[in-house]
């Protein structure tokens, strides 16, 4: 990543290297166990730039103006929940109603002719609501069930869902404002949301599949407010909800499991791994569908594959599959490596430095620009895959990450500048000055020097960390 990054939220690249000397990370790389990439993700993942969550994904708006979902963002978001899970104290979960007590007394609607019992549900094996109201959807509509939800420390829902025409969920909440009410409405309308007075409406896209919907309350107010008003308007106000009151349903629909929690990190986990299932294409990639432009002479139009995704994601997928058992998961991954064996003028991501060492393109430009910390993140998910699929069907995984390997330890030290690193090899190519890698991509090299150190014997790795660790405090190569 180059330029994308500078209207990021930035990181202190002394502080990240602080960070990482003062922790000691140690990285126990091994999939299979999944306690590994934890710290590595942690630290990376807060360079991203968060929007909103809609199809349970965030939706970026970094490079164009129109949000649009970057498969590296999705696959960061999903890296970074798993990471979470992992590492906070597990969540404080409630929850308020799963039906299987068979009592629907604590749901209320003041409106005569609605109507609420409980169903079977055959694909959830469970026993779930059939709600059903009389009026219109909106918030103001008084035909409507409801269930108090009285919380004022845990701020994240999650529910199934399955909906028959038009309907709604509505969380009714006090805002901190001088505890204002508000209403954060979910609708099957198209993703994207609409503010009104006193309330928020998001759509879910379409429930008539059951799904799990889970939403971070939080954020949803927070980012929406914060979108809609003027910039001292958000500096003056701080937008928190205090308190949840109650859940409203709207419509006709089905719901079961409605949980309360201080952090749902798996759910958000799988929100990012079915939306990698879902939006795969047949050549097994994440098309980014924006413009990227390196150099007056490197661009790529929309429509590029990187090797960063498809390394991520494949990182995502595996732990999904690790988590879930399901194969979809796997199968999604071990596809995703297909596209390293398409060179990047035919649209994959390969490219060769000097005609003899394999190179998987974060930015798969002609000439090629061999940008190293993409090319680490790309060997990490092959890594993942083929530590945890079956031998055979992650052979030519395993050949990728070999030859990877054999290129990646005889190319290191082109990055090494003797007093940093550089961010890629775009250089040679164009006939100009290095470009550089600023502190936090050194520090993003020294964390990933330190996972492969922890995966291959190879003393290049640990020995090229000690000394670019060095850089960060000032120590530079000896000169003649
Ligand atoms: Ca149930």
């Amino acid at each position: 990543m180059t330029t994308t990054r500078r209207r990021e939220n930035h990181q202190d690249g002394s502080l990240t290297a602080m960070k990482l000397r003062k922790e000691k990370q140690s990285y126990d790389f091994d999939a299979t166990t999944e306690q590994n990439l934890v710290d590595f993700f942690e630290l990376t993942s807060s360079i991203f730039f968060c929007c909103f969550l809609f199809s349970g994904v965030p939706l970026s708006t970094q490079w164009g103006q129109q949000g649009y979902f970057y498969p590296i963002q999705v696959a960061q978001f999903g890296l970074s929940h798993y990471s979470k899970n992992l590492t906070e104290r597990p969540p404080r979960v409630t929850m308020y109603e799963d039906v299987e007590g068979h009592d629907l007394s604590s749901w209320s609607n003041p409106s005569p002719n609605g109507e609420i019992k409980i169903v079977t549900s055959e694909e959830l094996d469970s026993h779930v609501i059939e709600f059903k109201t009389t009026g219109d959807t909106s918030p103001s509509s008084s035909s409507v069930w409801s269930h108090s939800l009285d919380t004022k420390s845990d701020f994240v829902i999650a529910f199934d869902l399955k909906l028959l025409g038009n309907a709604s969920i509505t969380i009714v909440a006090e805002s901190e404002e001088q505890g204002r009410i508000i209403s954060l409405v979910y609708t099957t309308d198209d993703d994207g949301f609409v503010i009104g007075n006193r309330k928020v409406t998001y759509g879910l896209g379409p429930v008539t599949q059951w799904r799990r919907i889970t939403r971070a309350l939080q954020i949803d107010y927070r980012k929406a407010m914060a979108s809609l008003s003027t910039l001292k308007y958000k500096l003056t106000r701080k937008f928190i909800l205090q308190r949840l009151l109650r859940i409203e349903l709207r419509g006709h629909g089905f719901i079961d499991n409605i949980e309360i929690g201080t952090s749902l990190h798996m759910y958000h986990f799988y929100d990012a791994a079915d939306w990698l299932v879902h939006h795969q294409d047949e050549r097994g990639g994440w098309p980014i569908m924006v413009e990227r432009i390196l150099d007056d002479k490197m661009s790529l139009s929309p429509g590029w594959y990187s090797s960063m995704a498809q390394g991520q994601a494949m990182s995502v997928l595996t732990r999904a599959y690790i988590k879930s058992r399901r194969k979809k998961y796997i199968k999604a991954a071990l596809h995703a490596a297909r596209l390293f064996q398409i060179p990047s003028a035919q649209g994959g991501v390969l490219a060769r430095f000097m005609d003899k060492y394999t190179w998987y393109e974060e930015y798969p430009t002609s000439p090629g620009s061999f940008v190293l910390n993409g090319f680490i993140y790309s060997m990490i998910g092959l890594y993942d895959v083929l530590s945890v699929a079956d031998v055979e069907e992650s052979r030519e995984s395993r050949r990728l990450y070999d030859e990877g390997m054999v290129s990646l330890k005889a190319m290191l030290l082109l990055f090494d500048m003797g007093t940093g690193t550089l961010y890629d090899l775009r250089h040679l190519a164009l006939g100009k000055a290095p470009n550089v890698a600023r502190w936090d991509y050194h520090a993003t090299h020294i964390s990933q020097l330190q996972l492969l150190a922890s995966i291959d014997p190879d003393p290049i790795f640990k020995e090229t960390v000690a000394r670019w660790i060095g850089y960060t405090k000032g120590k530079r190569a000896r000169h003649n």
